[in-house]
């Protein structure tokens, strides 16, 4: 059968935005015309009875651009409504055909275009992205064989081990019916109700509740497919596989009461960041990371790897770094690209196949499913955004908003009309299911190798590092504390956290005004993880993000708070040396007026006191210079950034007179500044002089991670 639009031929196999030109709209130089190209002289008065009477139904113009606009917005995403995407490439290190035959994954000469969807979940469309919350991270590979979507999350397992259940949570965690309260919030009854119900969840609570669920960037955070997958070389010999992304800034994250901060001061904070970072050549990068398991060991760890509540950890399976993926453009059209992308498990190419996992299992029917409606049709595949990049030729027809226009009689195969057209693939290069031995009752029942839904609960806690596992805690403090029924937070302590670690339970217990669990009773081994030859970790470092590279500042923001008489030479050489390390400094004054040196050099501030807020940024420095420290003092907003920046653990920088802002901001836990030379306890550099050597230098070195010791010791 031949298809006449868009030619297969004409569709480079790297996506460059010139591939969507035949969908493109250029209005520059153009003039205005009606959908159907009727050319429009006058499109802000309607066609009227009179100057000053009634409308007229004969207006089509008028009635087209109403009807337009009435029917502009489609269903948002049940989940994962909330999304930023970027278009970019990924390119393999070295051919893995010795485990697939996936082209993209066996050429290294090969670019293969993707587009990337991050997103959270449980809010909608219009909610703030620093929202406590999974980040979905959901890449779209379009290579020679067809789309592969890779639709992973920012943590390595799920809420529940069975689809069927998945309409119940996210009824349980989304707003509740009756009020439709909160948005973009897990803080409320019924998700507590249903954990505190469905211990399979824990696991996944403790990651929603740990740092990972308020990342600094999407720049700065992992992906995970979840499931375990198969890949499949070209002998037909299959081995299991879990994807990891591996972000190459480290793995960063914002504090809680920072992150809420943001949800107000820039709801489009991690969007921003997105766009900013490609506009600035700063492209994203990760690597693609390879879990690889011989088939048959799915048991082999002492639980099961078709169980997505369950992770394996990287040190008994290390986590191959095989590739890499660069976001290099910014889509055109926020609504054509990153609303109408449609991402669906089942998309796999020749080489990569599924498992049983029953997770996994449902979402091949529901990604697919869900599209139908959300994109009004089931030609969502034509839409530019989705299209394959290599030739599409089938029997499928009709349907709402049909773009393809098939030129065969022969609609149907076997056929003789369009010559055999299109023929059936060589089953070498055709995609296979693998084939696997399937025998049992037909039965509706979780095998018993699910059944352990707290060891590696207890695993992450104790993973986390000692300020982490403090963040979690007041998370849990805060998310529980929340809950209006008393029943249900006592039931979350008491069936739920008290089997992850007792202390954690007690501590919670508390402050949550529960009754405390009874001593301090171990955690009830697992049954799975009991298993004698099963190899097994107490911790598990890769777990703790602080493990992560923290090494870099690059296209980390800092703040230069300034006003009439900052030390300008200073400012420049601290500039210099951030900038040279690939961090950009920004400078806020009290207007955007120019502010003057104290050389007598003009600068324009690029944001001001009230419209940025220490959140935005990554570390602080307020120069020295005698009067504009002086002119800082009494604004309340410049000490906030100081105060907020300190008790965001964040790297400050404060030049002579500047140390002054420490006292007035209220920070009361370091010594007096140093009377020469430098100091940089806890994170705070500070300098007896203007223009010390090595300032700036020192204040580099102490952005790259976040100064937890500021944070208060844990109550007794
Ligand atoms: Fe999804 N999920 N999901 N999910 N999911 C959707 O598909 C679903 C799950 C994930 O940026 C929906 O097009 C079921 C795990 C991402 O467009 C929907 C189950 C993981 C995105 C859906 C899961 C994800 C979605 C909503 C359990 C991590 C956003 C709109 C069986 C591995 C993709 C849509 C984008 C979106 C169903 C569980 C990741 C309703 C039934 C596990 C990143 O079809």
């Amino acid at each position: 059968m031949k298809l006449r639009k868009p030619s297969a031929k004409t569709r480079p196999t790297t996506l460059k935005s010139e591939s969507l030109e035949p969908h493109r709209m250029h209005a520059v130089g153009k003039v205005l015309t009606t959908d159907q190209g009727i050319p429009i002289s006058d499109t802000d008065n309607s066609l009227k009875a009179g100057i000053r009477g009634p409308t007229l139904l004969e207006d089509f113009h008028f009635r087209e651009k109403m009807m337009r606009f009435d029917h502009e917005r489609i269903p948002e995403r049940a989940v994962h409504a909330r999304g930023a995407g970027a278009h970019g490439y990924f390119q393999v290190y070295k051919s893995l055909e010795k485990y697939t035959q996936a082209r993209f994954l066996t050429d290294p000469s090969l670019r293969t275009p993707v587009f990337v969807r991050f997103s959270t979940v449980g809010g909608s469309r219009g909610s703030a992205d620093t929202v406590r919350d999974v980040r979905g991270f959901a890449t779209k590979f379009y290579t020679e064989e067809g789309n592969f979507d890779l639709v992973g999350n920012n943590m390595p397992v799920f809420f529940i081990q069975d689809g069927i259940k998945f309409p119940d949570f996210v009824h349980a965690v989304k707003p509740e019916p009756h009020n439709e309260i909160p948005q973009a919030s897990s803080a409320h009854d019924s998700l507590w109700d249903f954990v505190s119900l469905v211990p399979e969840t824990t696991h996944m609570i403790m990651w929603l509740m740990s740092d990972r669920a308020i990342p600094r960037s999407f720049r700065m955070m992992e992906g995970f497919g979840v499931h375990t997958f198969r890949l499949v070389n070209a002998a037909g010999k299959a081995n299991l596989v879990k994807f990891h992304w591996k972000p190459l800034l480290g793995n960063h994250s914002l504090v809680w009461d920072e992150a809420q901060k943001l949800s107000g001061k820039d709801p489009d904070f991690h969007r921003r960041d997105l766009w900013e970072s490609i506009e600035r050549g700063d492209f994203p990068e990760y690597e693609l990371g390879l879990q690889i398991i011989p088939e048959g060991d799915e048991l082999k760890y002492g639980f099961d790897l078709l169980d997505a509540t369950k992770l394996l950890p990287e040190e008994l399976a290390p986590v191959q770094r095989v590739g890499k993926l660069t976001l290099n453009r910014n889509p055109d059209n926020f609504f054509a690209e990153t609303e109408q992308v449609a991402f669906c498990v089942a998309n796999v190419v020749p080489g990569i196949d599924f498992t049983n996992d029953p997770l996994m299992q449902a979402r091949l029917f529901s990604y697919l499913d869900t599209q139908l409606t959300r994109l009004g049709g089931p030609n969502f595949a034509e839409l530019p955004i989705n299209k394959p990049v290599c030739p599409v030729t089938n029997h499928q027809q009709d349907g709402f908003g049909r773009q393809t226009i098939p030129t065969s009689r022969a609609n149907y195969h076997p056929n003789s009309l369009g010559g055999g057209c299109p023929v059936l693939a060589n089953p070498a290069s055709a995609f296979r299911h693998t084939q696997e031995r399937v025998e049992g009752h037909k039965i509706r029942a979780r095998s018993g190798s699910f059944s352990d839904h707290f060891s590696q609960a207890t695993l992450f806690y104790k993973s986390l590092s000692r300020p982490e596992q403090e963040h979690l805690v007041a998370a849990l403090e805060f998310e529980v504390g929340k809950v209006e029924r008393v029943e249900i937070r006592e039931r979350v302590v008491n069936q739920i956290l008290v089997n992850v670690d007792p202390e954690l339970a007690v501590r919670v217990a508390r402050a949550v005004g529960v009754t405390p669990p009874k001593a301090t009773r171990p955690p009830k081994p697992s049954k799975a993880a009991g298993k004698k030859a099963a190899p097994s970790v107490e911790v598990s470092p890769a777990l703790s993000m602080e493990n992560s590279p923290h090494d870099s500042i690059r296209t980390r923001k800092i703040a230069a708070l300034v006003s009439d008489g900052f030390a300008g030479k200073e400012l420049d050489g601290v500039r210099k040396v951030l900038e040279e390390r690939g961090a950009t400094l920004e400078l806020v004054g009290p207007t955007l007026s120019p502010v003057t040196s104290q050389e007598g050099r003009e600068e324009r501030p690029l944001r001001t006191f009230s419209t940025a807020s220490s959140v935005m940024y990554d570390a602080v420095y307020v120069p020295g210079g005698e009067k504009s420290v002086a002119a800082l003092l009494r604004v309340p907003l410049a000490v906030d950034f100081v105060r907020e920046a300190y008790v965001h653990c964040k790297a400050l920088a404060l030049s002579a007179d500047a140390n002054t802002l420490l006292d007035a901001a209220g920070v009361r836990d370091l010594e007096a500044p140093p009377s020469k030379g430098l100091d940089a306890t806890r994170g705070v550099v500070r300098s007896a002089k203007v223009e010390t050597k090595g300032f700036g230098q020192l204040f580099t070195e102490s952005i790259a991670r976040r100064h937890w010791e500021r944070e208060a010791p844990p109550p007794a």
